[in-house]
């Protein structure tokens, strides 16, 4: 019998069911279109820096080092699920290839903990804050960014292996996530304060956003078992599914959120005063 260890139910899947070329192509290329996304993504809040005032550009900034992070993150991710199966022609599927790396999804998350933390602070450089303090938000986002992710990375190991663990470490994760959706909300009721209509309205929009695109990622974590325990998902659906989804989160909650935040501070910007190219 063949010994996967810790391994996620990707690697169970292709062990025993393997993948039709249909799910394994499917995952390739949204694999794929993740990191070509970020690389445009890249380029836009470059070119687009010099569009709002001095003091909101290092959110441009911001976006730029998650640009580079997801972008190379995620090619490296892609080359893991292409080593790790290998097309058997007698089968007509694939399966685990022998003497190769296992699929996980753990460079996903040592990129969220670069990005998380960036994507937390990287708004307070557009909104003023009215009553809370700037360095006790950020450390806090900082704080609870690092603590969900570290704990959701080694739960991840354990959804095969130990439910239970799985599900202790998964509940943890998700108690520094409802801080971080309250102090989200907090900062975003603050910054509509005193702002233009227009910006008000795209700050409303980045909040809906957020809610959105953050709450995706525990689904892929749970994927699995979303059909049951090891049941209606644990198969290339699921494995299918889970990429999909994430790739949907990483395009909303850095690319979109991003470019909604340069939208809003250039309506600030304007407001301002601030004429592009015209700079003190
Ligand atoms: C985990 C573990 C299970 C419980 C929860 C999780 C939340 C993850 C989130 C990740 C967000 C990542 C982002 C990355 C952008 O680069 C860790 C899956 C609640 C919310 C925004």
């Amino acid at each position: 019998m063949k010994q996967l260890g810790n391994a996620t139910f990707e690697n169970y899947v292709g062990l025993e069911q393997g993948l039709s070329e249909m799910a394994y192509q499917m995952v390739a290329h949204v694999l794929t279109l993740g990191y070509a996304v970020m690389l445009a993504g890249l380029f836009y809040f470059i070119l687009t820096i010099k569009t709002v005032a001095p003091k909101y550009r290092t959110s441009s900034v911001l976006s730029v080092v998650v640009m580079v992070s997801a972008f190379l993150l995620l090619y490296v991710q892609a080359g893991n699920w292409t080593s790790s199966f290998v097309f058997d022609a007698e089968r007509g599927r694939y399966f685990l290839g022998e003497g190769q790396d296992l699929f996980n999804n753990g460079y996903r998350y040592l990129n969220w903990l670069i990005d998380v933390p960036m994507l937390l602070f990287q708004i307070l450089f557009v909104v003023s804050l009215t009553k809370s303090k700037f360095s006790s938000i950020r450390n806090q986002f900082w704080f609870s960014g690092a603590g969900m992710i570290i704990t959701g990375y080694i739960g991840q190991f354990y959804e095969v292996t130990n439910i239970y663990v799985f599900a202790a470490w998964g509940a943890i994760s998700t108690l520094f996530f409802i801080h971080i959706l309250i102090l989200m909300r907090k900062v975003i009721t603050e910054g509509k304060e005193g702002i233009p209509a227009k910006a008000q309205k795209v700050l409303g929009s980045i909040w809906v956003l957020f809610l959105f695109s953050w709450m995706l990622y525990p689904g892929a974590f749970l994927m699995p078992h979303l059909g049951g325990i090891e049941g209606a998902l644990f198969n290339e659906i699921g494995i299918v599914g889970r990429q999909i989804t994430y790739t949907i989160a990483d395009v909303s909650s850095k690319v979109i959120y991003g470019v909604l935040l340069t939208v809003v501070a250039r309506y600030m910007s304007l407001e301002e005063g601030y004429v592009e190219g015209k700079e003190a």
